[in-house]
C-alpha cells in the first residue's frame, strides 16, 4: 500500500496545524471568528483626547501650562502574547524640549496626585502610599511602562515603548507627563521625574 504518505509526513503536517500554520490558504469561511474567540484584553486600543484645565477636563487634564490646554494627545496600547507596545503621539506641547512620561495606576483627577503612583507588573514590595516605589529593581523601564517624549520645533512628539510583560488582573489607569526630559533610575530617585504637568485616563479593558 503506497497510497498513504509515511506516518511521519501525516504528523507533521497535523503539528503545523495545531501551531497555527496554515501550508495552504483557506478561504475567509474555514476562519474563526476572531472577534467571538479573541478577549477583548488581547485587543489593541486607542486612546485620544484635548488637554483642558481641571475645571472643565474630563480624561485629559492641564495642570500647568507647559503642558497647556488645547494640546492634543494620543495613545495606542498593543498588547501582544508576552509583552505590551504602548505608543504615545502628542501636538501642541512646548517646542524643543522633553517630557517624560509613565503609566500611573489610578484615572485622573483635578490634581496630579490623583492618579496615585507609576503601574508596576511586580509590585515593590517596599512601597507604601506615602513612599512610591524609588528601587531600581521595580522603577525602571522593563517593570513601568516610561515614555520619554521629545518635541520638535512645532511642539510634537512621539514616544514608544515595548515592556516584557501584559496586563492580567491590573492595568495601567493614566499616563502623566512630568517636568523633567528624563525619567531618573538611580537608587533612592528611581521613576522621578519631576512635577506633574499633565494626565491622560487610560480605559483599557
Ligand atoms: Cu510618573
Amino acid at each position: 500500500m503506497r497510497s498513504h504518505p509515511p506516518p511521519g509526513a501525516v504528523l507533521a503536517v497535523a503539528m503545523l496545524a495545531a501551531a497555527g500554520l496554515s501550508l495552504t490558504a483557506c478561504s475567509s469561511d474555514d476562519l474563526p471568528e476572531m472577534d467571538a474567540t479573541t478577549p477583548a484584553k488581547d485587543a489593541a486600543t486607542q486612546h485620544s483626547g484635548t488637554l483642558a484645565p481641571p475645571e472643565s477636563a474630563t480624561d485629559a487634564v492641564s495642570y500647568n501650562p507647559a503642558a497647556p490646554p488645547g494640546a492634543e494627545v494620543t495613545a495606542e496600547v498593543v498588547p501582544a502574547r508576552d509583552s505590551t507596545t504602548v505608543e504615545l503621539t502628542a501636538n501642541g506641547l512646548q517646542p524643543d524640549r522633553g517630557y517624560a512620561v509613565h503609566a500611573h495606576t489610578n484615572h485622573c483627577g483635578t490634581t496630579g496626585e490623583a492618579a496615585g503612583p507609576h503601574f508596576q507588573n511586580r509590585v515593590d514590595p517596599a512601597a507604601t502610599p506615602d513612599k512610591p516605589s524609588v528601587d531600581p529593581a521595580y522603577a525602571n523601564p522593563n517593570n513601568e511602562i516610561w515614555l520619554d517624549l521629545r518635541t520638535d520645533s512645532q511642539g510634537s512628539a512621539t514616544a514608544r515603548t515595548t515592556v516584557p510583560f501584559t496586563f492580567t488582573d491590573r492595568t495601567p489607569a493614566s499616563l502623566v507627563v512630568h517636568d523633567k526630559p528624563t525619567t531618573a533610575t538611580s537608587p533612592g530617585q528611581a521613576g522621578t521625574a519631576g512635577g506633574r504637568l499633565a494626565c491622560f485616563t487610560l480605559r483599557l479593558p
